[in-house]
């Protein structure tokens, strides 16, 4: 019985931590991730990016796409280039950007970090 349980819960965190509905479940790791969106005003196609240190954004399809985001959890930065090359923007923790038209970087960002 307390297998049974054990796999019935770890099934919820699983579905949890890949739902981009804001459940209680996924709650955490959207609150610890960047989220970024491909048109500004949060709209578009929308990733939460929290995995490994360094991430190239075009593994999440969002190479040159990013034109609104949310940092969370720390300080993020963000790079116009893959492999955190040409750093354009530093982002605060709980600081949002609603729309990088005429900031120079939207549409090119291609790599970020928590820095
Ligand atoms: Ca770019």
């Amino acid at each position: 019985m307390t297998t049974v349980r054990g796999l019935a819960l770890a099934a919820i965190v699983a579905g949890g931590t890949l739902a981009a509905a804001p459940t209680a479940a996924s709650a955490m790791p959207d609150a610890l991730g960047l989220q970024v969106w491909s048109d500004s005003h949060q709209r578009g196609i929308y990733r939460n990016l929290f995995g490994p240190q360094i991430m190239d954004l075009g593994k999440a399809g969002m190479d040159d796409k990013i034109s609104s985001f949310k940092a969370n959890g720390s300080k993020w930065c963000l790079y116009a280039d893959t492999n955190l090359r040409q750093l354009v923007k530093t982002a605060d923790a709980g600081e949002y950007v609603a729309d990088l038209d005429g900031t120079g970087f939207n549409d090119r960002i291609s790599s970020v970090a928590r820095c």
